[in-house]
């Protein structure tokens, strides 16, 4: 089975066979495919491949100083590609990095490599020689770090089976105070007035045709940069189609860019259909029932496609976040004329926020960026260390401004793969938690598990739906992420700290929970990692309460009317980046390509300027 390593891999899973199962590529589906199908035993644990590096990210020093009309919110750099890239190779060549590879990337830096995977040790090597380049003011990393897959137990079903009776993560919480009660929400929101369109972008392996989402999707992009993991034979394009992130023993032996690596031989994940299925079927989907969106009509969902064979490199997730919120940047693609109001990023990576790296810097400004445009990233906290759930949350679920979510057992107990939340983390840290399976001994996948959309190809998609079993805290952030979007939908002027505070006020707390039940399990510590019973200090804020959620955005909304994120002409300029105080400084100056007319960029400027203001004027800050 499989299992690769890649940077940022899909959170799917559960602990046991997690890490070895899935390292990198996608979660399991595949597992299930071939070793779950008839609900077999666990998977034997096996050691974490290496983390796997696609190159470095370079960021250039300004060599002038950007002028305040220069200023643009894409983040260019300050003199022109032809004079950047004369440097880059100047300062490689100096330091005696070697690259075949260069493009532009986000906040004006540029992506270099060879081709082929490395061990982040041998990247990181030669990160340390550019750093001591004069020329250069950072360099991090371009990982695709381990998986976190989880179980998947495969279970056929025909296309007209309907399988809502199932779905009791979407139901009230009588006996099962973990879940979320999505269903009491869409009545809340169906006896109140009219909604307004939220886009809610998932970031993952793409997402495969189904009748289930039909007219719900919206015009995404594919930012697997690389053709040799991309498996469509090019790199950017505007089809975010998953065509799978396989691999067999044979291309791993014969392909360079897979040889040699710690890339793990494996079946498709179709790891992005499974997260959209929870979110987009409308109310009269008739195979797998409404999803969390279907009281908003339309098309809903933005899929952005990030992630390949091996996993999704941190430069091309950075661009894809940046491009579903509609912020332009050095090198982006046309526009995304639909911006996502909510992120949903069910891969995650190791590493923290919390170390002053470039790397973490990098996650940090973007979600600066999205927070400018009004846009939440909701992340996962990650599936622990194979056996049981970690201290965590990974990166980037671990920075600051992005909403970390962590899985429950239905009754309310955290599962027993899924990280714990430090509660030692900064104030204003929020992490949260929701009932998003767990293979109970003795009865796989009967009652606890998730059941969502996907496909039984083992390489490619053969478009035969299946409902596996599945767990992992990829299935509990798209939970959030729909309740977000719900709460967006009756208060659209929701600011990002507005949202997060409604998503911390309307939790329901741990202790409330367990009055419910006679829950035996400790509580959860850095020792009892495992089923335990959360509280504030190991779980995030609460459970998520989507029902209490849009009640506190309706009372909102009500009471004070807020900023309008909607308009683009605003949002779209309003982003300019910090110039960091260390290592890693935002970028700053205009110019540059693109060909854009440096009086945008004024208006740009004057218009965030005003967002700022409002932005302020509405929580209240002087
Ligand atoms: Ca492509
Ligand atoms: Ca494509």
């Amino acid at each position: 089975m499989h299992v690769r390593n890649k940077s940022l891999t899909p959170l799917c899973g559960s602990s046991r066979v997690a890490r070895l199962l899935v390292p990198s590529a996608a979660c399991t589906l595949a597992l299930s495919l071939s070793v779950w199908s008839s609900g077999a035993a666990a998977q034997a644990q096996g050691p974490n491949p290496p983390p796997l590096a696609m190159g470095l990210i370079v960021k250039l020093k300004e060599s002038q100083t950007p002028s305040v009309v220069r200023l643009r919110p894409s983040v260019r750099p300050s003199d022109a590609a032809p004079s950047q890239r004369a440097r880059l190779y100047a300062a490689a060549n100096r330091k005696r990095v070697g690259f075949l590879i260069q493009k532009p990337t986000a906040f004006g830096a540029h992506v270099i490599h060879s081709g082929q995977f490395s061990s982040v040790d041998e990247a990181e090597a030669e990160a340390a020689r550019l750093r001591q380049d004069p020329d250069v003011a950072w360099v991090l990393v371009n990982r695709l770090e381990q998986p976190l897959a989880g179980r998947v137990n495969t279970v056929a079903v025909p296309q007209s089976g309907g399988v809502y009776d199932d779905h009791f993560w979407l139901k009230d919480r009588t006996a099962r105070p973990g879940v979320a009660r999505f269903a009491t929400a869409w009545g809340r929101i169906g006896a109140n007035r009219s909604v307004a369109p939220v886009v809610t972008a998932v970031l993952d392996s793409g997402v495969l045709p189904n009748d289930d989402f039909s007219g719900r999707l919206l015009p995404g992009y594919d930012f697997v940069s690389e053709a040799q993991y991309a498996r469509d034979g090019n790199g950017l394009d505007s089809d975010p189609t998953d065509l799978g992130d396989y691999l067999t023993s044979g291309e791993k032996q014969s392909n360079s860019a897979f040889s040699g690596s710690s890339c793990q031989v494996g079946n498709s994940s179709w790891h992005g259909t499974m997260v959209t299925s929870m979110l987009a079927p409308p109310a009269g989907s008739g195979f797998f029932g409404p999803g969390i969106l279907a009281p908003l009509p339309g098309a809903v969902v933005l899929p952005v496609r990030i992630g390949g064979v091996c996993g999704a490199a941190i430069s091309d997730v950075i661009e894809g976040m940046l491009w579903a919120a509609g912020i332009d940047y050095q090198g982006s693609p046309p526009a995304n004329p639909n911006p996502a109001r909510v992120i949903n990023f069910s891969y995650g990576g190791s590493g923290t926020c919390r170390t002053g790296s470039a790397t973490d810097t990098l996650y940090r400004q973007t979600v600066t960026a999205l927070e400018s445009k009004g846009a939440l990233l909701v992340a996962a906290a990650g599936n622990g260390d194979g056996s049981v759930g970690v201290v965590g949350p990974i990166m980037p679920a671990n920075c600051d401004g992005v909403v970390a979510v962590t899985a429950l057992r239905k009754d309310g107990t955290k599962s027993s793969y899924a990280n714990l939340i430090d509660g030692s983390l900064s104030a204003g840290y929020l992490g949260i938690a929701v009932a998003a399976g767990e293979f109970v001994s003795g009865s796989p996948g009967v009652t606890e598990n998730l059941h969502l959309i996907s496909d039984t190809g083992a390489s490619t998609a053969v478009a035969r739906y299946i409902r596996p079993d599945v767990d992992g805290t990829s299935f509990a952030t798209p939970q959030v992420a729909g309740a977000a979007a719900l709460a967006l939908a009756v208060n659209p002027g929701l600011t990002v700290p507005a949202l997060r505070q409604l998503l911390r006020d309307s939790a329901t707390s741990y202790t409330n929970t367990y009055t419910t039940y006679a829950g035996s399990a400790p509580l959860c510590s850095s020792v009892n990692r495992a089923n335990c019973r959360c509280d504030t200090g190991t779980c995030g804020v609460g459970v998520l309460d989507a029902d209490k959620l849009v009640e506190l955005a309706l009372d909102l909304a009500t009471n004070s009317p807020q900023p309008d994120f909607s308009a683009p002409a605003v949002a779209a300029t309003s982003f300019v980046p910090q110039r960091g105080n260390g290592s890693l400084a935002g970028g700053g100056g205009g110019g540059g390509g693109g060909g854009s007319l440096e009086g945008v960029s004024l208006l740009g400027l004057l218009a965030a300027l005003a967002l700022g203001l409002r932005q302020r004027f509405k929580s209240g800050r002087p």
